[in-house]
């Protein structure tokens, strides 16, 4: 029987696809006999059953403008790592979270119980930044210091080696992953049920089909107002309903903005939901019109769910939606987008072909178990290295 590992995941708990990749790899260690020890300032959005949560409380005194973020996840790996022994300290967004991980190794090491450190990069923690002036420097020289580095794709590989002169070797592609049985195609056809729960949830009128969904949190590079100008420009040939699931900076200036654009009945926003999978099953087309993506997270849960993706081809979406499973265009041509949504949406023999291959796709390439297992020798290497 092979030995169980101490893990201590650090992470935030934000809305967004690392604290979402973060409990899921948190929760897979857990139900595999692990002991998981999740730092973070907030808990996590997923569910992380037998997952213990340790909180990065804020700390403040007058003399200090800025709380020290950093100090204090440092200090809570310590503490934990004190408690409970870490073997591995595996840090999601490096920008602080690499910093606080080396910090705590040093301290930890001077009482011989450095644990080893993987720290997995997410997106702008590489491409915005974490190329900033101030920020680069401490990132790439803690990221040097890793005994693992991954990444979710080869676009974010090749963006990290430029950004901070890792060498590729020194980088693993670990594709993220999906529930295939929580984010599944719907058991049964109900036309009329997806218009029934989003008038539940938002507590309006029920909308009719054909439906498009987006899930973000609406930061500035999901460019939400392009979802807007696709779906208006679609809306002259298919009278498609968008339906946006989540919260952020932008969603006010989108919610005014499709009023502006008199779409305010063609649009509905439900928030932030706990459980949206069923609300994204039972949609017809997942719409994102991001300025880039290192992966694509709910891009995958969608495909997951059999419900083929239309994005612009940035970052590493190539990656994750293929040909059959979904339409990438070039950026930012939202008549491109509003085109092929048209045509798939018209076509009900292709539509069913690309939920086929959307379905196909998670399960044959990004399912939770072959991926987890990567982390898990990930893992036993590292700590093997001792
Ligand atoms: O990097 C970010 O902007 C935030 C991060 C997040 O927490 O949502 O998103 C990134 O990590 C996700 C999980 O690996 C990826 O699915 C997203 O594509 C990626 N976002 C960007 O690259 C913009």
């Amino acid at each position: 029987m092979q030995a169980r590992l101490s893990i201590g995941v650090v992470c935030y708990s934000s809305l967004g696809g690392s604290g979402v990749v973060a409990a899921e790899i948190a929760a897979g260690m857990a139900a595999r006999g692990h002991g998981v020890h999740m730092i973070a300032s907030g808990r996590p959005r997923r569910a992380t059953p037998g997952v213990h949560f340790h909180e990065v409380a804020p700390v403040a005194h007058p003399v200090i403008d800025q709380p020290p973020y950093t100090l204090a996840v440092a200090g809570v790996i310590v503490e934990v790592a004190r408690r409970h022994g870490l073997d591995v300290v595996h840090a999601h967004y490096a920008v602080p979270h690499v910093a606080s991980a080396y910090l705590a190794a040093q301290a930890l090491a001077a009482k011989g119980r450095r644990p080893r450190l993987v720290t997995t990069l997410h997106g702008t923690d590489v491409t915005q930044i974490g190329v900033d002036a101030a920020i680069r420097p401490i990132t790439a020289f803690a990221l040097a210091a890793c005994d693992a580095v991954t990444v979710p794709s080869s676009f974010l590989c090749d963006e990290a080696v430029r950004s901070f002169d890792l060498l590729p070797a020194a980088i693993e592609t670990i594709p993220n992953f999906v529930d295939t049985d929580r984010f599944a195609p719907p058991r049964r056809h109900e036309p009329d049920r997806l218009g029934r729960i989003v008038a539940e949830r938002s507590g309006g009128e029920a909308p009719r089909g054909p439906f498009l969904v987006h899930v973000s949190n609406f930061r500035p590079v999901k460019r939400a107002a392009d979802l807007l100008t696709v779906l208006a420009k679609l809306r002259a040939a298919v009278p498609a309903h968008l339906i946006l699931i989540g919260d952020g900076p932008q969603l006010d200036a989108t919610a005014e903005r499709a009023e502006a654009m008199g779409l305010g009945d063609a649009v509905t926003f439900v928030g932030e939901q706990s459980d949206f999978a069923e609300l994204l099953s039972r949609a017809d087309a997942m719409l994102l019109t991001s300025e880039s993506e290192s992966f694509g997270v709910a891009a995958l849960e969608a495909m997951s769910c059999g419900v083929p993706v239309f994005a612009y081809r940035v970052g590493g979406l190539a990656e994750v939606v293929s040909d059959d499973s979904g339409v990438l265009v070039e950026p930012f041509d939202a008549d491109a987008l509003a085109a092929a949504l048209a045509a798939v949406l018209r076509d009900d023999d292709r539509r069913q072909r690309m939920r086929a291959a959307a379905r196909a796709r998670a399960v044959d390439f990004f399912r939770a178990e072959p991926i987890l297992d990567r982390y898990e020798q990930l893992y036993r290497r590292v700590a093997g290295e001792r």
